[in-house]
């Protein structure tokens, strides 16, 4: 199987075979055929995809994910979480669906055919449904992530951010997606299949990231080439990857710098647009198919391959090396060769890297973690040359200038009545009272009154509410401001939305203001718990609509015990202990 997979390089499109032993499938129309099914999915039900439907789609599109021809049907969606195969038997682990919500699904017609649009509204893809059904995604996060627990970023976004209804069927394309960033680097599986077939290439060995690259890294990727006698594709996932990751403009900078201390023709940089799961073993495998549609014969893994970190408990959710253990066994199915790689480090009395495994009892081992970097650059330490590349360091030093503030979000849930506003104009006080750095206030009536105009109370106005307040905290977070939010928020998946969208740049703080039903009914300073009671107001939240109590807010406050002095005080002195003033 081995030897083939290089072969299938060098020969003609038609004849590459994917894995499985099927061709390369890309589902991209003929342009005549495109521009007609462009002109007729303007009278379709409209979907506006998401930004992982929209790597999804990407990658189902140009055959990175062959031999998937769409979306998964049920069938193949159940036998992909239980087995980690299709219904028919194919190998594929990761479970590739169209989640919509039930009004969107409630109104497709029986093989309904749907336009898949980018955010502009630009038609993509047409999906002709041929399955809609209610997923169990408690038992698809045990099955795919082996845990339900919210601390995986997995797992959270499948549990509170996935639409309940799935949607499969086969999907046409009719154009790209727009990318108008680093588009000389984004080569599609015929793209770069082509590229390796006019520069000679038959032994690819691929490696995929998801974080800056350093020493070790070039390192680990020269010796897994050398190892196997290939070249090496560097093929950094952009598309989405876990929280809090340095972002890939800034990565693919990096890459950029550190490919010319690479050994002249011995290396490549291509972006793959991947909305990463953070799945383990079951994620590396899914990366290893991938990088075999994209033309390799081999693919490096490396320590904790699309680790997710560490759960609730603060243990791993994975075993280090149980992504390299899984390859290993599916090896001769995936038809792609795996190269097992334990993690480089640094012996510094031989001045050489090592695999962890090879190190002398005598060795002088230094190794400089992610965190430890990011606080380097944050105080403006040294980072020693045997780490990294001055041209790498100085682009993240732009990137991260010393001592700038973290952006942060403090964001106060709580019932009508709890005191959120009182208290947030409190914190607000005391921190501009202490610090110069602007802070921005988005409170609950004062929103509604500007950006939320004309929405209502509704679940559905509610949600849009708070990702309306969560997008704009996002931004003001992104430029490394504080902003404090003050709306009820009574819905668990529009929280976590506000959460995901703001922890893409700095933290998002929540805080739970507990005051209990009775005690704010008893306060009723607007008389709406009255009008709600007597039924003026429907859908009051607390009386008729519900409250979703958070599961682990950062802080607890119950103002009927509290003044909001000392209530204040309390998320001040907690935001000092975090180090966020
Ligand atoms: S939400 O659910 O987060 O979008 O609500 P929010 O934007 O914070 O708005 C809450 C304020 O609107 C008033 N109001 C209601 N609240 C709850 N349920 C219903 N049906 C309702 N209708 C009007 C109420 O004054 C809330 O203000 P606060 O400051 O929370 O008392």
């Amino acid at each position: 199987m081995k030897a083939l997979a290089a072969e299938f390089v060098l020969a003609e499109h038609e004849a590459l075979v994917a894995p499985h032993g099927g061709a390369l499938r890309e589902l991209y129309l003929p342009d005549d055929e495109a521009e007609a099914l462009k002109k007729r999915s303007a009278s379709l039900p409209q979907w506006t995809l998401n930004q992982r439907q929209l790597c999804d789609l990407e990658l189902l599109l140009n055959g990175g994910f062959s031999p998937l021809q769409g979306f998964l049907g049920r069938a193949d969606y159940d036998r992909v979480v239980s087995e980690m195969r299709l219904a028919d038997g194919t190998l594929w682990p990761m479970p590739i669906v169209l989640d919509v919500d039930e009004v969107f699904a409630s109104k497709l017609q029986e093989n309904a055919q749907i336009s898949l649009n980018d955010i502009q509204g630009t038609p993509l893809a047409v999906l002709t449904v041929e399955d809609v059904y209610f997923p169990d995604r408690i038992a698809e996060a045990q099955g795919v992530f082996g845990t339900t627990d919210r601390a995986h970023p997995g797992v959270a976004e499948l549990l509170d951010r996935t639409g309940s209804v799935y949607l499969g069927g086969r999907v046409q394309g009719i154009q790209p997606p727009a990318h108008y960033d680093f588009a000389a680097l984004r080569q599609s599986p015929r793209q770069l299949r082509d590229w390796f077939h006019q520069h000679g290439w038959h032994r690819i060995v691929a490696f995929q990231t998801r974080n800056p690259m350093h020493r070790a890294h070039r390192e680990l990727t020269l010796r897994a080439a050398e190892r196997v006698g290939a070249k090496l594709l560097i093929q950094p996932s952009v598309g989405r990857t876990k929280p809090g990751d340095v972002d890939h403009y800034t990565r693919v900078r990096c890459y950029r710098a550190l490919l010319e201390h690479y050994p002249h023709d011995q290396a490549t940089l291509s972006l793959l647009p991947l909305a990463m799961r953070m799945g383990g073993p079951r994620e590396a495998l899914w990366h290893a198919i991938i990088r075999k549609n994209y033309g390799a014969s081999h693919f490096i893994v490396g320590r904790d391959h699309a680790g997710p970190g560490k759960d609730s408990h603060g243990k791993p959710f994975y075993d280090p090396y149980a992504a390299q253990h899984l390859l290993a066994e599916h090896e001769e199915e995936l038809g792609i060769g795996i190269v097992p790689f334990p993690a480089m480090v640094y012996a510094a009395n031989r001045d050489v890297y090592v695999p962890q495994t090879e190190v002398q009892p005598d060795d002088e081992v230094r190794d400089i973690s992610g965190t430890e970097l990011r606080r380097r650059l944050h105080e403006g330490e040294a980072i020693p040359e045997w780490f990294t590349f001055p041209d790498v360091v100085k682009i993240l030093r732009d990137r991260h200038p010393a001592n700038a503030p973290q952006g942060f979000a403090l964001f106060f849930t709580g019932l009508s009545g709890s005191g959120k506003s009182t208290l947030a104009q409190a914190v607000l006080a005391k921190l501009l009272e202490t610090s110069s750095r602007p802070v921005s206030m988005l409170d609950g009536d004062e929103v509604r009154r500007h950006l939320s105009k004309g929405l209502g109370f509704s679940r559905e106005d509610r949600d849009a509410n708070i990702t309306r307040i969560g997008f704009v905290a996002s931004e003001v977070v992104r430029h490394g401001g504080i902003v404090i939010c003050a709306p009820i928020a009574p819905y668990a998946g529009a929280r976590a939305e506000a959460r995901q969208l703001v922890q893409a740049h700095g933290r998002f703080v929540e805080i739970h203001v507990s005051t209990p039903l009775e005690v704010c009914e008893a306060r009723d300073r607007k008389g709406l718990y009255a009008a709600a009671r007597a039924g003026k107001i429907k859908g009051f939240t607390g009386i008729d609509d519900p409250y979703e109590t958070p599961v682990s807010p950062d802080i607890i406050i119950d103002t009927s015990d509290i003044s909001v002095v000392d209530a204040a005080a309390r998320v001040v002195d907690w935001l000092r202990e975090e180090e966020l003033v």
